[in-house]
């Protein structure tokens, strides 16, 4: 019998991509509903063929189905997410609302499906920094014991959603025709610039950003002590985040010795070229299944400390594909 499956958030940027990521692969759908907001309801969707109205999400719409993937934001999930469950459902949650839930498992297929095997009703989909990093070295953990990770990140637009895509473009335009630049979404000029993440700062002077990254590495992991220090930067690029990592490890790993086992990582590319100075770049990773991964240098700082750089596609590993991931190992039971 084929799945049932819902898509609630499917006009964003995320949305979209699980949208073509079903449609290209291979689980037997026997239906898809599509949700966003009022604002998008009776726009028409195509699905292997198929026009599909988009409905506007709603507490009895949303009944019936097998599996439903939220990617509308927090409350949206926080309100709806509950009310699939109750209707027989299984949701992969993209928003932050149910991340840190002892019930909820916190999931990065190459690291820790196990925990796929005990939930009550809802798995969480990491914050996309998180899954790009948890993917790149959770294989140098299991190697050699990574105690303290220092990671500086250099996050597309696309990762604040389809308007902040939009409204880099449109800088750009304006920039060249020598127009004042608009600000709408982000509160700083994104063309040309670059900021700190765009996200509320605390009292210890770390933005959310930040925190999640630490907070969802040491869940994911099953490391609750974790020594995470990140610093979160927004760039003007289109898509796919980068970030550059310094990992203390309990064991000395050679650069070689990571390339080697990253080399065989699910997941994973090694781009990694001294000589031709070839290394990761998001415009590579944009449109790939696989977090890049290279300038692996031993820290000449520390005695067991490596450097490396990675870039990952933050719509698809960050979000869509590693929810999809999800979405095929849970059907597979
Ligand atoms: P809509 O396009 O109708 O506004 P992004 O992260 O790219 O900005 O996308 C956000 C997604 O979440 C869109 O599909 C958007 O739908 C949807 N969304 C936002 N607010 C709501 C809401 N209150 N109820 C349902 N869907 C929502
Ligand atoms: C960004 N990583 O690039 C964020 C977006 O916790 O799911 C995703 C926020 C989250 O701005």
């Amino acid at each position: 019998m084929g799945l049932r499956i819902g898509i609630v958030g499917v006009t964003g940027a995320v949305g979209q991509e699980a949208l073509h990521l079903l449609e290209g692969g291979t689980l037997p759908i026997a239906e898809i509903r599509l949700f966003a907001s009022s604002r998008s309801a009776d726009r028409i969707l195509s699905f292997r063929h198929e026009p599909i109205r988009v409905e506007e999400v709603g507490e009895e719409r949303l009944a019936a189905l097998d599996y439903v993937f939220f990617s509308a934001g927090g409350s949206v999930s926080r309100r709806y997410a509950p009310i699939a469950v109750k209707g027989g459902a299984v949701v992969i949650d993209n928003s932050s609302a149910f991340r840190m839930a002892d019930e909820v498992p916190l999931v990065v297929p190459e690291v820790n499906a196990k925990t796929l095997r005990r939930h009550s009703g809802i798995i969480a989909n990491p914050n996309c920094t998180a899954a790009i990093l948890a993917t790149a070295v959770w294989p140098l953990h299991q190697a050699a014991v990574v105690e303290r990770i220092v990671v500086a990140t250099y996050q597309a637009a696309s990762g604040a959603g389809a308007k902040a895509l939009s409204e880099l473009d449109a800088q750009v335009r304006q920039y060249a025709a020598g127009e004042a630049i608009r600000k709408k979404v982000f509160p700083e000029q994104i063309a040309f610039n670059v900021f700190s993440h765009n996200t509320p700062v605390d009292e210890s002077g770390f933005n959310e950003e930040e925190n999640k990254v630490a907070q969802e590495i040491r869940k994911i992991f099953g490391e609750p002590t974790l020594g995470i220090c990140a610093t979160c930067i927004r760039v003007p690029v289109f898509r796919a985040h980068s970030e550059a990592i310094v990992l203390e490890t309990r064991r000395k790993l050679s650069a070689e010795e990571a390339r080697e086992i990253l080399r065989h990582a699910p997941g994973v590319v090694v781009v990694d070229d001294r000589q031709a100075n070839q290394f990761p770049t998001p415009l590579e990773a944009a449109g790939k299944r696989e977090i890049l991964v290279g300038r692996l240098r031993e820290d000449p700082s520390h005695p067991r400390a490596l450097a490396l750089f990675v870039s990952g596609d933050q719509l698809l590993k960050g979000a869509a594909w590693n929810a999809i991931q999800i979405l095929e190992r849970l059907a597979a039971g």
